[in-house]
């Protein structure tokens, strides 16, 4: 399912994993025609490089199985993610499509006959002029259905969205949420709305919908006596709207919510009222497995390695991540970074505009409320020092300013100096990697110190006085490849590194957070730079692929827990 926990307790839901008809599309296929065979079976989700023959498969397929629906009611399809691009075909007509394999996309048929339909998705991971976000890169891009798919039946008349923003209100708390109810129908349709969080209920009064018709109701639960959700205290509650007709319950949708509020105070970044210091890793979805789709079980697993290792926190390095990875996240109390998906991509790119409004839009729209989120990033290592990148970047991070006041912005800058975008953020970023493309170890201490004077004079143009976050650092090891000459790539070499460089990011008076790169080893795209990446892989995780602890392992479990004692707050 989509979700560590059910969403629905009327709406009835079903599951669409399993293994589903899948058949790639020989080239030159004209995609409007569907299949009329299919010569294999792909589980869903998983990406298809796990099927033998395909590890490195790049072009056009098709997922085919079919489902059952009755004409009382309306028919949702939810798709956690397909990489990288989906068009949706029913009983052979099209209904939908998505860019992007990172967010998460709805088709809604309103009309289906009572019966049997066939679902036909067609997935697209080739790159070129149709993809800008999706590109040869020091990631991999893989394909099919990645991630849960699922279908509702809910009536015509139905809610479509619960967005919730908690906010302290002196000793109490506020939580203000927004429902939004469609009408799918061709006909009008009225629905009496109420909500509950935890014990407290609210009626939030009749809603009558034209056809096509949705509106958005608002409703403040106020004066609430909670347990805040903080940094290794996980304190959740259960918000859910319903939707009646008289006695009669029509409709539901649940959610968990988080008490906290985040904000920045000078060079601090303050959760709750405290300033908090971040500690963690960059984690890429990769598998050696799996590919993109990962088992819910084996994210938990991730999950455990990084409370391990010492972490408050994850970077979704470089896109949105599955929502039951953050429904741990929340359930960890694991602090986490999200961004739009953006790994150093040309901004001038005709697609790019479309592509990261979207990216950016769905990412805010569907993870939202999860408290586990405590700060919006966006456009990794992209061109914040030219005037044409100034734009960009004011206007994405406007547009997460505007899609969501409560949570700061941020993005992770490799242009030091010459950054012109300072000003747009709540707090300055920084990926560094002094040890392995700079002038090595000796001079982590003296070159951060030169930055962070620079950042927090005028010249950084709207650096001055913000929280600065080391957001990517590290260097490359070898799993197995141990040499007492500690040369690179060894892993002696890279603990050598993550001590020297944790030791100074840790613990500066100036820097808010340190965030390793990064957390495992991961496939890259061949087509990218893979002359410097040994096993066309980035080889610097402190564990491997398949999550074998390197030797620096025990490095950063040492340093991770020192900080903790040293800088978080007794519960
Ligand atoms: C950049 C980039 C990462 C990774 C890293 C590296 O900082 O943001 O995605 O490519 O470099 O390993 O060099």
């Amino acid at each position: 399912m989509l979700r560590t926990f059910c969403e629905h307790e009327i709406r009835t839901v079903e599951s669409l994993d399993g293994l589903w008809d899948f058949v790639i599309a020989p080239e030159r296929t004209d995609r409007a025609k569907l299949p009329r065979t299919y010569n294999r079976k792909l589980n869903v989700p998983t990406a298809w490089e796990t099927l033998p023959g395909l590890e490195s498969y790049r072009g056009k397929a098709w997922l085919r199985t079919t489902f059952q629906t009755s004409a009382d009611l309306a028919t949702r399809l939810v798709f956690g993610g397909v990489s990288h691009t989906a068009t949706v075909y029913v009983d052979g007509k099209r209904c939908g499509e998505h860019y992007d394999a990172f967010t998460p996309f709805e088709v809604v048929l309103p009309d289906l006959a009572d019966g049997e339909h066939e679902l036909v998705v067609a997935v697209d991971n080739t790159f070129g002029e149709h993809s800008a976000l999706h590109i040869e890169n020091d990631y991999y891009t893989y394909g099919g259905i990645t991630r849960p798919v699922e279908i509702q039946w809910p009536e015509r008349l139905h809610i479509a969205q619960l967005a919730a923003t908690p906010k302290r209100t002196g000793k109490t708390w506020q939580l203000d949420v927004a429902v939004t109810l469609r009408n799918v129908g061709s006909e009008s349709a009225r629905g009496d709305l109420a909500m509950t969080l935890g014990n407290t209920e609210a009626d939030c009064g009749t809603v009558t919908l034209k056809p096509g018709q949705s509106r958005t109701v608002r409703h403040a639960f106020q004066k609430l006596d909670v347990e805040c959700w903080g940094l290794g205290r996980p304190n959740l509650y259960d918000l859910r709207a319903t939707l009646w007709d008289g006695e009669a319950l029509l409709d539901d949708l649940c959610d968990r919510v988080g008490f906290r509020e985040i904000s920045t105070k000078g060079k601090a970044i303050v959760l709750n009222g405290r300033p908090v210091r971040l500690r963690g890793y960059n984690r890429h979805e990769d598998h050696p497995q799996f590919g993109c789709a990962i088992p819910v079980e084996a994210m938990a697993a991730d999950l455990n390695l990084i409370r391990d290792l010492g972490c408050n926190f994850v970077r979704t390095s470089h896109y949105p991540n599955d929502l039951r990875f953050l429904d741990l996240c929340d359930e960890l109390g694991l602090g986490v970074w999200e961004e739009s998906h953006a790994r150093t991509v040309d901004m001038d790119h005709p697609k790019f505009t479309e592509q990261i409004d979207a990216s950016t839009r769905e990412m805010v729209q569907w993870h939202g409320n999860r408290p586990c989120v405590l700060m919006w990033g966006c456009l990794n290592e992209c061109d914040s020092d030219t005037p044409a990148g100034q734009k960009h970047y004011g206007r994405v991070l406007k547009l997460l300013k505007t899609l969501d006041p409560s949570r700061p912005v941020t993005f992770a800058s490799n242009r030091f100096e010459n950054d012109r975008c300072f000003g747009r953020v709540d707090i300055v970023s920084i990926n560094i990697y002094t040890s392995w493309y700079g002038k090595g170890v000796d001079d982590v201490k003296p070159r951060i110190d030169e930055l962070l004077k620079w950042i927090h004079s005028t010249q950084s143009k709207g650096g001055r006085g913000k929280p600065v976050i080391i957001s990517e650092f590290g260097a490359g090891a070898i799993y197995g490849n141990r040499q007492a000459s500690r040369a690179p790539w060894s892993e002696e070499y890279q603990a050598d590194v993550l001590a020297a460089e944790l030791d100074v990011y840790l613990n500066h008076k100036d820097i808010a957070g340190a965030i390793l790169w990064q957390f495992c080893d991961v496939r890259i795209t061949p087509g990218w730079n893979w002359q410097g990446r040994p096993r066309t892989m980035n080889n610097k995780g402190t564990v491997d692929e398949y999550r074998r602890a390197k030797l620096a392992y025990d490095i950063v479990c040492e340093k991770m827990h020192q900080a903790a004692c040293r800088f978080d707050p007794m519960p």
